[in-house]
């Protein structure tokens, strides 16, 4: 008898209870989406059980034939999704795509260039707290005061000034289109590596929609779950000349075993990519981005940097006199979840913000339109000016619900 183990009721308790969160909340949180039915099916398959250390044809395991079939997949789909000639698909999280290009390009100590986390930088592009500002020299860029958009003159004499061995360009809180071309010709001048983290951005890069950097950079990291709409997990792409450097460092430098369901997911996800309505999705995440942030403006909120021109905005909210972490907390009362944001110069602690971030990659993939996304734009605006009337806030949740019932993300299941 091969041993069975019974289900386990409180997780699964606990699954059906996130389930229903999700169907019935709306996610406005930027980096947050909804893997597609098929995705979660492969993560949730037998190849969760296979050890393949190694890349397909060279692993340190036996019985590697099926599992170096899917990540051959997912490698050539990555590779015709973005135009890269090198991909390594393994690693798990965007910390760690980050991590494998910095440890098999740079020593300790060496200095990399990247933008501060209150301008809308990554933890992991030189944050005090993080590995990348415990193991290297960090320098940081941020935005213009005037246009709260990155001063391209500033980056290049911070670099003429600090010669970083690696400038990073990306970011986790920047609603602007970012122009790669600018940054790698800054890296030239100063003879720095460079690396583009389009973490956020990588379904509007993939759908053509913004600049892609793979022409340009040395390494192009990102993770799968945002606009891209996949599993969990990352990936990291690099000129030819990097290849061995950056494999060797995924593993055996930084990893163990490969994750081989979520590589199955992430071959999903880069096929999907690959579809016409890939782009038609893409440009309704931006359409609705832009939906809710001419709204807002009207409502009286100041959008950092005037706009958006991707999935996200920005929302200063010193003029309606609460923080980020308040409007955050009173927002999901409401049924409506947001990040609390710093915004540039901003005197507040991260752990407050003075603003929201919010983003439409999840309201777009559940169906909703710009005309949902405007309504969603007033509901919190009725939150925010009313946050201290319960009767208010129990309304705008009762409203989300039944926007939500409309529609649906997973009860076609
Ligand atoms: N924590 C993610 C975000 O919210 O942008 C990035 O890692």
């Amino acid at each position: 008898m091969p041993i069975k183990f019974d289900g386990d009721p409180e997780i699964s308790l606990l699954i059906d209870k996130e389930e229903a969160r999700q169907e019935n909340e709306i996610s406005l949180i930027a980096s947050e989406n909804y893997a597609p039915a098929n995705i979660l099916k492969a993560m949730g398959s037998v190849l969760t059980n296979k050890y393949a250390e190694g890349l397909p044809g060279k692993r340190f395991y036996a019985g590697c034939s099926v599992v170096d079939a899917v990540e051959t997949l997912a490698i050539e789909r990555c590779k015709k999704l973005f135009g890269a000639s090198h991909v390594n698909v393994q690693p798990h999280a965007g910390s760690q795509a980050n991590m494998a290009v910095y440890m098999s390009c740079l020593k300790p100590g060496d200095t990399i260039l990247g933008m501060d986390l209150v301008s809308g930088g990554h933890l992991t592009h030189g944050y005090k707290a993080n590995f990348s500002g415990a193991l290297y020299r960090v320098v940081s860029y941020g935005v213009s005061r005037e246009t709260e958009c990155i001063d391209y003159d500033q980056v290049y004499t911070i670099a003429q000034q600090c010669r970083p061995k690696l400038i990073i360009a990306g970011a986790s809180a920047y609603p602007r289109i970012i122009d790669f071309a600018k940054f790698a010709q800054i890296a030239k001048s100063v003879d720095a590596l460079f690396m583009a983290d389009i973490a956020h951005i990588a379904g509007l890069v993939a759908a053509g929609l913004h600049p892609s950097p793979i022409a340009c950079a040395d390494f192009v990291t990102s993770t799968t779950h945002k606009t891209l709409c996949g599993p969990r997990g990352a990936f990291v792409m690099c000129k030819d000349g990097f290849a061995q450097a950056l494999d060797r460092t995924v593993m055996p430098g930084i990893q163990g075993g490969p994750c081989m369901h979520v590589i199955a997911a992430k071959a999903i996800c880069f096929g999907n990519g690959l579809r016409p309505e890939f782009v038609r999705y893409q440009q309704k995440i931006i359409n609705n981005a832009r939906a809710m942030s001419d709204v807002l403006a009207e409502l009286g909120y100041r959008i950092v940097s005037g706009g958006t021109d991707n999935h996200m905005i920005i929302i200063d909210l010193t003029g309606q006199g609460c923080n980020g972490k308040e409007a955050e907390q009173v927002l999901e009362c409401a049924g409506i979840t947001v990040s609390r944001s710093c915004i540039p110069f901003d005197t507040q602690k991260p752990t407050l913000g003075s603003g929201i971030r919010i983003g439409t990659s999840a309201i777009t993939t559940r169906g909703m339109t710009e005309k949902e996304a405007q309504d969603v734009a007033f509901m919190m605006h009725e939150v925010i000016k009313h946050r201290d009337e319960q009767c208010f806030i129990e309304a705008v949740r009762q409203r989300v619900e039944s926007l939500c019932k409309h529609f649906p993300i997973y009860s076609s299941f």
